[in-house]
């Protein structure tokens, strides 16, 4: 099996201990820190179709989601640059009900990596945290709301909602995670969507500079 393959297996198996120092070894063989970081998404995947099957549980999926967690932890370096310009403070987190936040964490690291002075609320986040992070933040130009659940996605609604209908302005929303679609975040308004945290960031930096148009 090759090294990136064990990285794959050892995430899916929740192997906390070995997965960061195996990852180290992946890097300094010269492999990519994006490919390492799709095989270890794609592992959460395998994770995640066995829950669905019955074949491990909430615990194993934890274990999982930490052994991945440790190895991101390795690879941070490798996948931001250096965040020069400011872009302005974006507020990040999971909505209210969640507690998923592997993918709003990678999210905010490419996000801070292109420039913007990153807030995260964490997980289970009220859309009246967002609201008072929006307020009580200087320069805010971004709020980035995460869902994983299809049972959340009314919560994140709920907050655009909020956010939108609120007295607060100069700033832009965008939304995502695992359940949610273009179509959703526009039907919901929503100012944009992304499916990974690559495009994330590109996104972002697109509706800052619409900000600055408008
Ligand atoms: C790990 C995991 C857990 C861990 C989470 C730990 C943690 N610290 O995050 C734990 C064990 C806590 C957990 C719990 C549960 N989970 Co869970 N979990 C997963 C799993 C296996 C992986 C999620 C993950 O980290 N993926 C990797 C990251 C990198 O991908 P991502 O999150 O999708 O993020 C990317 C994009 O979506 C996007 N993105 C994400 N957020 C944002 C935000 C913005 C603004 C933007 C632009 C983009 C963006 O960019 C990210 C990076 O590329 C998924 C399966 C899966 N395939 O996703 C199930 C899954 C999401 N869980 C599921 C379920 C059912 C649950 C539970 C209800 C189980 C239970 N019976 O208790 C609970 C709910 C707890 C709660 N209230 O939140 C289901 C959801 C089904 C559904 N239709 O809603 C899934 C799909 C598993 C399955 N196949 O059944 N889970």
């Amino acid at each position: 099996m090759s090294k990136i393959q064990e990285v794959k297996v050892n995430v899916e198996e929740g192997k906390t201990k070995i997965v960061p120092s195996l990852v180290q070894e992946v890097l300094d063989e010269g492999e990519k820190a994006e490919d390492i970081l799709e095989v270890m998404i794609k592992a959460m995947n395998v994770v995640g179709d066995r829950f669905s099957a019955g074949e491990i549980f909430v615990p194993e999926m934890l274990l999982a989601a930490k052994a991945m967690a440790s190895g991101v932890e390795i690879l941070k370096p490798h996948l931001t640059g250096e965040g020069s310009s400011s872009l302005g403070t974006c507020i990040i987190g999971t909505v209210l009900g969640d507690l998923h936040d592997i993918g709003k964490n990678l999210v905010a690291m490419m996000i801070e990596s292109v420039g913007f002075n990153v807030i995260d609320l964490g997980v289970d986040v009220p859309k009246e945290k967002f609201i008072d992070a929006v307020k009580e933040n200087d320069d805010v130009k971004l709020v980035a709301c995460s869902a994983l659940l299809t049972t959340t996605m009314p919560a994140l609604k709920e907050t655009v909602k909020a956010l939108k209908e609120s007295d607060l302005t100069g700033f832009k929303v965008i939304v995502g995670g695992a359940p949610i679609t273009n179509e959703f975040a526009m039907e919901i308004g929503a100012d944009g969507y992304s499916s990974d945290a690559g495009s994330a960031a590109t996104k972002a930096k697109e509706l800052v500079k619409e900000l600055a148009i408008a």
